[in-house]
């Protein structure tokens, strides 16, 4: 199931305890007890890789690695290791407060959240206090924590829309890197598809209009998914008998589930082409949207060069 908001607590590595240890040199008894390592640091970094935050269980712990106590000898024990936890891009990260601590914006960059505790010190450092701190040594410091409410909006360049069984999942699969399920027990499923092109992220958002249309009244809850997006897709099968009831239709969803996504640029794209033996038909069929001043492209997945245009018009519009 799709999730979007959840809780976790992050946490760096404690440092490692001081050593107290000790070697005989012409029989004297001498303190060479080392400092503890550094506990790891606790880093986030987006990803474009994660659509959402099903990965992390309901306050889930991540941890760095503590460092490990001193050695003999003077030596420092060994550094924990630091911790990158993978976040999707338009991933928010609250504290308990409600304050925003950090919002990962772009993807491949890493962001250290937590610092790692500082070792303690061994008995070696003790050394000039004189025999009575023989066995003196201190605990490594704890790392920073943070009980954190993750909070996740998707990006998104590009919306679909349209009524089930209009395409969307197979034209988003044929232009993109995406692998949405196809066929109509899709809009079973309430997974956002992503999918990109070039540096273009298009949207499939199934429950924002399907849903509606089962009667469940989910539309809404999507809706701030959709806040990046700047270009709507319409997508309208050619096998509807009224072209522009079902373009109406969907239209009056939208405006009631969200101003601004009605109010963005617009792109019509007429499906399944290959469903219809005569061409005049799709060439009236897109005159019907052009007199509206819309822009129509007609489609099928069956045809590439289709598929090019439309491909071409989509980046020509974020050119
Ligand atoms: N003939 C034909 N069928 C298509 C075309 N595109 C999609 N379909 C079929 O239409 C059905 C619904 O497609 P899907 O992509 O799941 O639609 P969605 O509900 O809008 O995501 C599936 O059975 C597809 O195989 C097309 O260009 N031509
Ligand atoms: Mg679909």
């Amino acid at each position: 199931m799709f999730k979007d908001l959840t809780t976790a607590k992050f946490k760096a590595g404690k440092g490692g305890d001081g050593r107290v240890s000790f070697v005989s040199r012409n029989a004297r008894k001498l303190s060479d007890g080392g400092v503890g390592g550094p506990g790891g640091d606790f880093y986030v970094e987006g990803t474009t890789n994660l659509y959402d935050l099903s990965f992390i269980k309901r306050d889930e712990v991540f941890k760095a690695e503590d460092g490990q106590i001193g050695g003999t000898n003077n030596s420092t024990g060994k550094n924990g290791s630091d911790f990158t936890l993978k976040l999707p891009v338009g991933t928010s990260i609250y504290n308990l407060n409600g304050d925003l601590v950090h919002r990962i914006e772009e993807p491949n960059i890493r962001v250290k959240l937590l610092s790692g505790g500082k070792g303690g010190k061994g008995n070696l450092s003790f050394k000039s206090q004189g025999l009575e701190a023989l066995y003196e040594h201190t605990d490594g410091d704890l790392g920073q924590e943070l009980d954190v409410r993750l909070e996740l909006e998707l990006i998104s360049d590009v919306i679909f829309i349209g009524l089930p069984n209009a395409g969307k999942s197979s034209i988003l699969n044929e232009i993109t890197n995406a692998n949405a399920k196809v066929a109509s027990y899709a809009f079973t499923t309430l997974i956002p598809q992503l999918g990109r092109l070039d540096n273009i992220t298009l949207m499939d958002l199934p429950g924002l209009i399907e849903k509606t249309f089962e009667g469940k009244g989910l539309g809404t809850r999507f809706v701030k998914h959709t806040k990046s997006a700047k270009l709507v897709l319409h997508f309208i099968s050619l096998e509807n008998t009224d072209l522009i009831e079902a373009y109406n239709t969907i239209r009056t969803e939208l405006k009631n589930i969200d101003d601004r996504l009605y109010e963005l640029p617009e792109i019509i794209v007429l499906t399944k082409t290959d469903t219809i033996d005569d061409i005049q038909q799709i060439k009236k069929a897109e005159d019907q949207f052009k007199k509206l001043n819309k822009k129509v492209i007609s489609v099928s997945i069956a045809d590439d060069n289709s598929l090019d245009q439309l491909t071409t018009i989509i980046k020509t519009f974020f050119n």
